[in-house]
């Protein structure tokens, strides 16, 4: 089984839709197996967005990333990345489908409402940069059997 590191940055927090935008997941039939709200401080922000540093926008996306709480989340399932980064759809909100979370209710890149682990590198990095492994918990969906064939 596969997990991903999910967060609701803090315009998703403040903006009062974290719950739709868990709910949007939990509908899907993904299992949340860990989640917490945070304030995000500075040096873990670098880490988190190591990758980034050195480009334009990388220290406006600091601030905004450390401005707030943010909801961060672990699930898991079959194919939990890259179904989760279809869920969340592009980058830019502006050109995000209908039917994604930031196609439905975002507008601008700076303000993507959601992060989500683009490889399981990346996810295997990152649950461990904000979970303990004592924070994910493990269990059956008891609808798991009207899921999957
Ligand atoms: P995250 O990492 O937040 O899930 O976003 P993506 O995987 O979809 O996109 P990314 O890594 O390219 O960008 C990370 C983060 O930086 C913000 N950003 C990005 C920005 O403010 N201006 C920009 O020009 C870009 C490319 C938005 C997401």
């Amino acid at each position: 089984m596969q997990r991903t590191f999910v967060m609701v940055k803090p315009d998703g927090v403040q903006r009062g839709i974290a719950g739709q935008v868990l709910s949007v997941f939990e509908s899907k039939g993904l299992k949340l197996v860990a989640a917490k709200l945070m304030t995000i401080d500075k040096e873990l922000a670098a880490k988190h967005y190591g990758e980034h540093l050195g480009k334009p926008f990388y220290e406006k996306l600091v601030n905004f990333i450390t401005s707030g709480p943010v909801l961060a989340m672990v699930w898991e399932d079959h194919d939990v990345i890259s179904v989760v980064r279809t869920v969340v759809g592009k980058t830019n909100p502006a050109e995000a489908g209908p039917g994604t979370i930031r196609g439905d209710f975002g507008m601008t890149t700076g303000r993507n409402i959601i992060h989500a682990s683009d490889s399981p590198t990346s996810a295997e990095r990152e649950i461990n940069l904000f979970f303990d492994k004592s924070e994910i918990q493990e269990y059956t969906r008891i609808d798991e059997v009207w899921l999957y064939e």
